[in-house]
């Protein structure tokens, strides 16, 4: 296999770099499905020319992240970020593209092919509550006066209610009995007293919400959210010392949970792009 490196083209595609030490993220529709390709050398590699541009499925080597090229990149948004690198019918990723028209599932990995390790204090955990617990959720929420969330003059899409406290600390409604148990879990999850749990949040996001980067105000300390009804995108993002970011991201599936602590709520920003499709989420929040 013989390839050459070539000057950046006219859409910003540029030869062979210098591989960054890791690939945060690897947007892929279905990386279990495809196939992994050997490829002797790193350093043999050339540039992505658009015209045959791709989008990939599959990955992994133990010693190469691969790319199966498998879609045309058009709908790909104007941010090439890391490198890409494409050897006849197949890329090696030194180069990924955001695709927005396809379901994007994300693999992530680093350089040698092993799972990015998500934040410290982190966790995910599918299935969290069950599809009646879920049902029952929604309709509590659905019931609920909801008001869009404000942050001064600035009023959001998303649309919350709170018990407990609300979000700049001021006392509102207790906790209802209905929630109770779900506190407890969401508490237990998080290696906490129930009564620990001082604020329960409650979002709908229509079609088209986001949340923007933010880290959770004090004095709230661990924060654990339950998603419904549909999945997001769920977002973290801490800046290095060299400008740089350390990124992850999860698919925040319905009926699953997620707690951040520690660092992972500390240090790192969380948002979520805009959903799709109508989502509501239960965040709760414990106080030192
Ligand atoms: O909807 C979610 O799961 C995230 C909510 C969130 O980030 C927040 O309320 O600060």
């Amino acid at each position: 296999m013989v390839c050459t490196p070539r000057a950046p083209d006219r859409t910003g595609c540029v030869g062979a770099e210098s591989p960054t030490r890791r690939l945060p993220f690897l947007y892929s529709s279905d990386y279990g499905a495809g196939f992994s390709i050997a490829c002797s050398a790193a350093a043999v590699c050339c540039c992505a020319s658009c015209a045959v541009a791709y989008v990939l499925t599959a990955i992994v080597t133990p010693k190469l992240t691969v790319i199966n090229v498998r879609k045309p990149m058009r709908n790909r948004t104007k941010e090439p970020t890391g490198a890409g690198v494409i050897c006849g019918k197949y890329s090696i990723v030194h180069r990924y593209y955001r695709i927005s028209r396809y379901r994007i599932r994300m693999a992530q990995l680093d350089l040698f092919g092993s799972p990015v390790p998500p934040p410290k204090g982190f966790q995910y955990q599918r299935d969290f509550i069950t599809p009646e617990e879920e049902h029952f959720l929604i309709a509590q929420i659905q019931s609920l006066p909801l008001a869009p969330y404000q942050y001064g003059e600035y009023e959001a899409k998303r649309r919350v209610y709170d018990y407990g406290f609300a979000r700049e600390g001021r006392e509102v409604e207790p906790f209802p009995e209905w929630i109770l148990p779900f506190r407890e879990r969401a508490a237990h999850f998080a290696g906490e007293a129930p009564e620990r749990i001082a604020q329960a949040h409650l979002i709908e996001y229509s079609p088209g919400s986001p949340i923007g980067w933010h880290r959770d105000s004090p004095p709230y300390e661990k924060v654990i959210g339950i998603s419904l009804l549909s999945s997001c995108r769920f977002l973290l993002r801490r800046e290095r010392r060299d400008g740089g970011w350390d990124r992850y991201e999860i698919e925040a599936e319905p009926r699953s949970g997620y707690v951040m602590a520690g660092p992972a709520r500390s240090q790192w920003e969380h948002s979520i792009p805009p959903v799709s499709e109508l989502r509501y989420s239960v965040t709760f929040r414990t106080i030192p």
